[in-house]
């Protein structure tokens, strides 16, 4: 592998910290909403979109961010947070709906924004993707090489705002790169019954601009794509549509039966876990051993913990502040 070790060894860190994020938050949401599964109940009431498996397309690009870089991601969003460096005590916090979150308290796990690093994202599908083109605008006008990323499911891909942006993005030559996460379904919807063609990255071609498809889910190859598409955006040379093929773990949101997928599906997506693939092949080519690799695990595990422990000890929002920092927070009567 002809990449920089620490860039192999960040992406590794990275996906053991998402995952294992993912797994104690899927805890502690089930905890208290058992036997009979109450989704107001509990210590993070509503819905919970987890994205164990998508690690990939998230790592990928790190490595090619820089200071200033703007990302929207979608629904699903902790994988891209965490690997984009959004602090991971505030956003554990704004997933607990306490004061000391993000949004302090008030936008829960779908919405987590960041000013520093620049990330914010969305339960409306295909919201990220204009935001994105507007950040790229504002790149340009100020004179930065920063580029905008945004992420969106490939359910998303049959929005309006798919074409809007990536026609514009185009249009203007602006600094983008659109990311899709094909984890071949929208919910229950197979990819195969709502899009007319099987890879959106051949709409690409439609609006001018380079589309590529990375076809394993695979950080390494991401990694490659990415670096070509983030470069391009950067030096001026206008947008690109980068889809990936990825695995969502575990269903559409915790609660789900995920009975439209079929046990052989689940076990042959269990076999092809992204973390064990990259990690095999980590040691197989020398570039950690079990000892390195036992030491990131605790690492990664301890960094969760903590941020979690940060969250449950931090005050839920006054009652009183529920009007505060809300558009319709000076106009409403009560
Ligand atoms: C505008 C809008 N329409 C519908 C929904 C309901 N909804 C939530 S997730 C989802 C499917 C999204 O699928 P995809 O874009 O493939 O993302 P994934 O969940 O697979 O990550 C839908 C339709 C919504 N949140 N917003
Ligand atoms: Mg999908």
């Amino acid at each position: 592998m002809d990449i920089p070790k620490d860039h192999l060894v960040d992406m590794y860190e990275t996906m053991v910290k998402i995952r294992r994020f993912e797994e104690r938050i899927r805890e502690l949401y089930f905890a208290d909403k058992l036997p009979a599964f109450d989704i107001a109940a509990g210590l993070i009431p509503g819905e919970m979109h987890l994205a164990a498996g998508q690690e990939p397309v998230a790592v990928g690009m790190r490595p090619h961010l820089k200071a200033g870089d703007a990302i929207t991601a979608t629904h699903r969003p902790h994988h891209v947070a965490i690997a984009q460096g959004v602090d991971l005590n505030k956003m554990a916090a704004e997933i607990f709906g306490r004061e000391t979150g993000l949004g302090r308290g008030k936008g829960g796990h779908m919405h987590l924004f960041s000013v520093e690093p620049n990330f914010g994202c969305s339960g409306i599908i295909g919201e990220g993707m204009p935001v994105a083109v507007g950040a790229a605008m504002a790149f340009r006008h100020k004179g930065t090489d920063n580029v905008a990323l945004s992420y969106f499911g490939e359910g998303a891909a049959n929005q309006g705002a798919f074409h809007e942006s990536l026609n514009l993005a185009s249009l203007w030559k602006l600094p983008v790169v659109f990311i899709c996460e094909d984890n071949a379904y929208a919910i229950s919807v197979p990819k195969a019954a709502s899009t007319a063609i099987p890879d959106n990255s051949d709409r690409a071609s439609a609006y001018g601009i380079p589309g590529v498809l990375v076809g394993e889910n695979d950080p390494v190859a991401v990694y490659e794509v990415m670096g070509e598409a983030i470069a391009r955006a950067r030096r001026g040379d206008g947008p690109s549509l980068v889809e990936i093929k990825t695995d969502r773990l575990w269903g559409h949101f915790e609660g789900d039966a995920d009975a439209y997928r079929s046990e052989e599906f689940k076990t042959e997506m269990n076999e092809r876990d992204p973390i064990i693939v990259y990690g095999n092949r980590l040691l197989a080519e020398g570039v950690l051993n079990e000892a390195d690799m036992a030491s990131i695990q605790q690492a990664m595990h301890d960094d969760v913990e903590a941020a979690i422990e940060f969250a449950m000890a931090s005050p839920y929002p006054a009652p009183e502040s529920a009007l505060e920092d809300v558009f319709a927070g000076r106009s409403v009567q009560l």
